[in-house]
């Protein structure tokens, strides 16, 4: 195994450390020095200590790592022995582990996550709604970007129609292979910063990513013709510097095709400020928005400045993660029984 950087002293600043995680490092008590995790191989992480060198290599015996986080290193170099707690987590319901559901995050210590939605596709509203849950839930803020504009005619029908379900979110286009809006989004990640890109296979993240770098560090590869999909090309994620003087950070994501929701925070309410601020005008401090008289919410649909399928999902949100809350809560007092110590993913 290689020799480990000087293992005591500051993390290097270039690589996105910042004052929430200095606060998170002392609180460790541990003076070790975190290196940030650029990539992760079947329970191997790649960890980079300084800016400009190579990554060090170490196992995670359970050490439950994702690409973004800080962590500490066993003074022999072999393990990952702690994680610098994230200021920001990209995180979604993975899988179930019996019969209880299971988070993965995705991405740690992101400040902005991008939602990548390709305009060959027709615009999946509840699809970025769901993102939207998930990138407010994270702690970093999300922009929506647009791919793929070379290749169709009526762009803007579906530029709007995508807008219409992200209130306050900016939605930019932009393109790795024509170059349009790359600047824009490279502007968005000073040094020190770290944007993550996700979104479904063959939406063109890595293919941003490369034009972002100025070089193909990812491979990408065609969707298939019949039906635009993508070919899940990148199957791990990755953290990639920008090139220069600049340390800005991008996380590239292998495509998913479903996001389920892993709610923890105040997602939904962001998400749907449209509609949570219409709410504060209801009759009623419980309303439902159902057939309650002095539902504003009702009402905004009746004049036609709401459509009443982003109040049906917004329900089918809540609902979602209500019933999520119910499984954590029934898991944990099922182990409390056993006499299991509790642990909460997350
Ligand atoms: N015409 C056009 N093609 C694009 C654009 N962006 C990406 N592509 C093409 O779309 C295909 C898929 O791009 P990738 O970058 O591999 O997609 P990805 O989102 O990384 O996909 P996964 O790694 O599978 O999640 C490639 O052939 C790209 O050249 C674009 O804006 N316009
Ligand atoms: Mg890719
Ligand atoms: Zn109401």
């Amino acid at each position: 195994m290689e020799p480990l950087e000087p293992s005591h002293g500051r993390p290097d600043e270039r690589l996105g450390w910042n004052a929430t995680l200095e606060t998170s490092w002392h609180d460790l008590g541990d003076p070790r020095r975190p290196g940030r995790v650029s990539r992760l191989d079947r329970g191997w992480s790649s960890i980079v200590f300084d800016a400009g060198a190579d990554a060090h290599r170490a196992r995670n015996i359970g050490a439950d790592v994702a690409v973004g986080d800080w962590v500490l290193v066993s003074d022999d170099g072999e393990r990952v022995d702690e994680v610098v707690p994230r200021f920001s987590a990209f995180t979604r319901r993975a899988s179930f582990e019996g019969n209880r559901a299971v988070a993965q995050t995705i991405a740690a210590n992101v400040d902005t996550v991008v939602l990548v939605h390709a305009l060959t596709a027709l615009p999946n509203q509840r699809r970025l709604e769901r993102e939207l849950v998930l990138a407010f839930d994270s702690g970093a803020t999300p922009i929506v970007v647009v791919t793929k504009g070379d290749l169709v005619d009526d762009a803007d029908a579906t530029v709007a129609s995508l807008e219409a379900v992200a209130p306050g979110v900016p939605v930019l286009r932009a393109s790795g292979t024509s170059g349009e809006g790359v600047d824009a989004l490279r502007d968005l990640v000073p040094t020190g910063r770290t944007m993550a890109l996700l979104g479904a296979s063959g939406v063109g993240k890595s293919t941003l990513i490369n034009a972002l770098v100025g070089n193909d560090v990812l491979r990408t590869s065609a969707v298939r013709e019949q039906d635009q999909r993508g070919r899940h090309t990148t199957t791990a994620c990755e953290l990639v510097r920008l090139p220069g003087d600049r340390h800005g950070w991008l996380i590239d994501t292998p495509g998913v095709r479903a996001v389920s929701l892993w709610s923890s925070g105040h997602g939904i309410e962001r998400a749907f400020v449209d509609v949570f601020d219409l709410s504060e005008h209801c009759r009623f401090r419980d309303c439902k928005h159902e057939d309650e008289p002095g539902c504003a919410v009702q009402a905004a649909i009746a004049a036609g400045a709401l459509d009443p399928r982003r109040l049906e999902a917004m329900k089918r949100l809540v609902a979602e993660e209500a019933a999520l809350e119910d499984e954590q809560w029934a898991w944990e007092k099922a182990q409390d029984r056993r006499g299991v110590r509790r642990s909460r993913p997350r």
